[in-house]
């Protein structure tokens, strides 16, 4: 069978809507705003594996980044995005996919050293960036003279070495390329069950089949329509944007209001404004606001959560506020492609389900619940590690043999390091994580990150990182320090030297003095013993 790439199918269908009208400030050049509505909408009923189709993204526009080859990007290369949410992120992964190119996207609120990992781990031939940022990166491509590599912005370029969006959008045909399923089209890092953010190889046949198994066929488990229009708050570096948000609504064919940033009176002026039907949970932020209350929310009819568990409290207040939307919870994790089961609720034809269910496995998957230690399937309502398998799970880890076999068994089970039981309804609920990752709102933290900081200052002899429970962010980072023999540190002192050297979210909450860290004889840290110290909130 011949795959057309991932861009290819997707765009066929899509309508953007972008929330910033002078997204070329410069003069002839192409507009993005792009509402092919009488395009006639093509719904293969086999997936998205489509013929390949000539590479114009959006028919009607007859629009190209015919620049990225000029540019020197070819099939296989590495695109980073370094953006918040913008039309020119969607446009670049649609159009990087149809060459065969791939794309990393990073927190652009990243430190200049976490930007610089990536960068050199994903071996990124171009960075596609918002002049503020610029500044940020001059610390990795300027200063090291065997880098040479375009530096391109959405907004004005900041000097000359900087180049404009504008010179990718030319109008020209570019040459067909052929695709194989097994090629990678996204390269999202995570730091999966242990360990430091690492490359996650995703497959254009990994995201045909994610986007596939939420959004296709005759009863959609995420039933988007035409007429929807789904809200992207969430950042679009981080996977769920990225394939639940962006991907499924441009195949769903419904139309997508990019915000790029998260600001409440902004989101409900939005809202309203748009007629938005689908929000995400960020918007459970609002359930205590009072000026919701000023605001008309009635389009809203699905609110998703994902990424992090949904607090009833939350769910209730919401429930208040839009008391006509449909809520329910997806469950994903970015090595799984990323969705392994959603809520049934919002399907064409819904069913009830329960408070706290993340839904059913997605179609064409298996989903298995094993005991961790003696990795015997479970029953049914019996907690244990949850295992996904299916061709959206990712090829692998870049470059790390190692750290995939430790992830996907020989018989292609991807284990999630969460644990969780199926009950008799089929419903997927999760209630621990056996894995180190720390989730604040859904964003990741590695505890590996942090303990290696720790332990790169001087008064530091070793360290541990686990999560603590907290009412706004669900966990927080706080870490167990143990001090050189006659050295002193304040508990101020360790969190301002993590907070210079990481993003917000990955900030210390709280630092305990202990004098040795638990581990077991193969050297491993036993965090469930720190976490049983943490007082309960
Ligand atoms: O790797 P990651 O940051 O990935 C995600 C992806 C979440 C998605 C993606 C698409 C969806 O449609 C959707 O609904 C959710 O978060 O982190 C993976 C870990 O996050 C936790 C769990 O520990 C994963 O292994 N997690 C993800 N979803 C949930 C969750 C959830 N609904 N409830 C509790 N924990």
């Amino acid at each position: 069978m011949n795959y057309a790439s991932f861009g290819q199918g997707c765009a066929r269908n899509s309508r953007i809507q972008v929330t910033r009208l002078a997204l070329h400030p410069k003069p002839n050049t192409p507009s993005l705003l792009l509402f092919p509505e009488s395009f006639p909408i093509l719904r293969p009923t086999v997936l998205l594996w489509v013929p390949p189709v000539p590479l114009t993204l959006f028919p009607r526009h007859t629009f190209s980044l015919a620049g990225l080859l000029t540019l020197g990007i070819s099939k296989g290369d590495v695109i980073m995005l370094l953006l918040q949410n913008c039309a020119e992120f969607a446009l670049t992964f649609i159009a990087a996919s149809m060459i065969g190119a791939v794309t990393t996207a990073a927190n652009p609120l990243y430190t200049a050293g976490d930007i610089f990992k990536q960068f050199s781990s994903s071996k990124s031939k171009m960075i596609i960036t918002q002049a503020q940022y610029v500044d940020k990166l001059r610390s990795i491509i300027r200063q090291d003279d065997d880098i040479d590599i375009p530096v391109v912005t959405v907004d004005d370029p900041p000097d000359d070495k900087c180049i404009h969006f504008s010179v990718l959008c030319q109008e020209e045909t570019i040459p067909s390329v052929t695709i194989d399923p097994d090629d990678a089209v996204a390269l999202p890092f995570s730091s999966g069950t242990t360990g430091l953010p690492k490359g996650v190889i995703l497959t254009h046949k990994s995201l045909i089949t994610s986007v596939a198994q939420q959004v296709d066929g005759e009863n959609p488990n995420l039933y988007l329509k035409q007429d929807d229009v789904v809200l992207c708050v969430l950042p679009l570096f981080h996977i769920y944007s990225l394939n639940s948000v962006l991907l499924c609504s441009l195949r769903a064919g419904a139309a997508v209001v990019l915000m790029p940033k998260f600001e409440i009176r902004s989101l409900l002026e939005h809202i309203e404004k748009y007629r938005v039907t689908v929000v995400p949970p960020l918007v459970l932020a609002l359930a205590k606001n009072p000026m919701v209350g000023s605001y008309d929310l009635s389009s809203i009819r699905v609110v998703l959560s994902g990424a992090a568990p949904l607090g009833k409290e939350l769910e209730d207040g919401l429930r208040l506020r839009v008391p006509q939307a449909i809520f329910g919870q997806g469950y994903g994790m970015t090595e799984a492609g990323p969705v392994l089961s959603m809520s049934v609720a919002f399907a064409k034809h819904p069913l009830a389900t329960k408070s706290g269910s993340c839904g059913s496995v997605v179609r064409n998957a298996e989903l298995k619940v094993i005991d961790p230690d003696t990795h015997y399937s479970l029953g049914y309502n019996q907690p244990g590690e949850i295992c996904i398998r299916g061709p959206q799970i990712m090829k692998g880890y870049l470059n790390d043999a190692t750290s995939t076999a430790a992830t996907i068994d020989e018989l292609g089970w991807l284990h999630t390091g969460d644990i969780g039981y199926v009950d008799h309804d089929d419903e997927v609920f999760i209630v621990d994580r056996v894995k180190e990752l720390i989730k604040f709102k859904g964003f990741q933290v590695p505890p590996a990150e942090l303990e290696a900081l720790l332990v790169s200052h001087p008064c530091i002899a070793d360290a541990a990182v686990v999560p603590q429970k907290d009412g706004a962010a669900g966990e927080v980072p706080v870490a167990f320090v143990v001090l050189l023999t006659g050295m002193e540190l304040s508990e101020e002192a360790v969190k301002d030297y993590i907070g210079k050297q990481v993003v917000f979210y990955k900030k210390l909450h709280k630092v305990y003095f202990v004098t040795s860290i638990p581990k077991s004889p193969s050297g491993k840290i036993l965090r469930k013993d720190l976490r049983a110290k943490l007082p309960s909130t």
